[in-house]
């Protein structure tokens, strides 16, 4: 593939008229958030001078690098003018920003630092976003966000071995990665896809008990022999969402969030971690499912809303919606 970094992508995309200019700047300011904080969690994972005790706004607790991840986008999206509001994980309020006046509006979510409790023995963590342009101005107290069907832009950041930056707009889902010698995003993986069938399957099976019966029924196929079709498939949990739709995402298989007894919406929340990875998923051509629907038309209702989020490879997410149909 020829040499291209991040910024002659998105200048060919917008000569092209496939990206507008300002939708070209936001992922600009994304990557520069992501370059950002892949330098400060080198720096800081380890610290424990500044893990701190405090709890985000759904009573989780929060380490020092999810806020300082918080203030990296916020101030990075502050400085580029072109985001109205952002709705964060790590706060509770929709933030409005100054962006320039007469242009587009631009809403941004973001999951700052998804998986930080992983943080500490090395595991893979990431940041999550999402995009929306709206026609009119919104209110700042009810964003008219309708379903993750509007994102016009979604992706994440893997700060892993390597760091990548995963996003689609238009019909395509790239992939580039941090070239730490020249401190830039190069196009390494163009027009990802997500093979049809998969052999892993992702979820926390200590949650088993508290599963819905369609998900135990999946999960005993998942582990009965048949070696004619792979079976049993292989179980890979990591409990870094980012990570294990990373692998998902490249190496096919299905990653479950479902409900449980005691969480009836589950764990993801739907605007900043769920959508902008189901964008992703179906562009690829897979699916993500809460169960019933795709997670793609849940009405947006708050900001901070759950879902039971199961996504993956287009065959594998397709029987689970079955078994939900069969059983409704
Ligand atoms: P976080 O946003 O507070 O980091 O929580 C989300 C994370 C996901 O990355 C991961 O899929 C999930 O929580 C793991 O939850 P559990 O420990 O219940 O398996
Ligand atoms: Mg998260």
């Amino acid at each position: 593939m020829k040499f291209k970094n991040l910024h002659q992508f998105l200048r060919q995309e917008v000569n092209r008229g496939e990206l507008g200019t300002e939708l070209a700047k936001l992922i600009v300011d994304i990557s520069i958030s992501g370059k950002l904080l892949d330098a400060q969690i080198k720096k800081y994972a380890f610290s424990k001078s500044i893990i701190n005790s405090s709890t985000n706004v759904h009573g989780e607790k929060q380490h020092q690098l999810d806020i300082m991840a918080h203030d990296i986008f916020l101030n990075t999206l502050k400085d580029g003018r072109v985001c109205s509001y952002l709705i964060s994980e790590e706060y509770k309020e929709i933030l409005e920003l100054d962006p320039i006046p007469n242009q587009s509006i631009f809403t941004v979510c973001i999951d700052p630092l998804d998986g930080s409790s992983n943080i500490d023995v090395n595991v893979s963590v990431g940041s999550i976003f999402s995009i929306y342009v709206q026609d009119k101005p919104a209110s700042k107290n009810s964003l008219s966000l309708k379903s993750g069907r509007n994102q016009c832009c979604g992706g994440y950041l893997i700060y892993g071995p390597v760091t990548m930056f995963i996003f689609t707009y238009g019909k395509q889902v790239f992939g580039f990665t941090l070239n730490s010698e020249l401190g830039e995003f190069v196009l390494t993986h163009d027009n990802i896809k997500l093979s049809k069938e998969g052999y892993t399957y992702s979820v926390n099976e200590g949650n088993l008990n508290e599963f819905p019966g369609q998900v135990k029924e999946y999960l005993k196929f998942c582990k009965h022999h048949d070696q004619e079709n792979m079976l049993p498939y292989k179980s890979r949990y990591i409990g870094s969402m980012v990570a294990d739709i990373h692998r998902t995402l490249f190496h096919g298989g299905i990653f479950l969030y479902p409900s449980t007894a005691l969480f009836p919406n589950g764990k993801l929340r739907l605007i900043y971690e769920c959508n902008p990875i189901a964008l992703i998923i179906e562009r690829a051509g897979g699916l993500a499912i809460d169960g019933m629907r795709p997670v793609l038309d849940i009405p947006i209702m708050s900001s901070h809303q759950k879902v039971p989020f199961i996504a993956g490879s287009y065959n594998m997410v397709k029987k689970v919606l079955h078994l939900y149909k069969n059983a409704s």
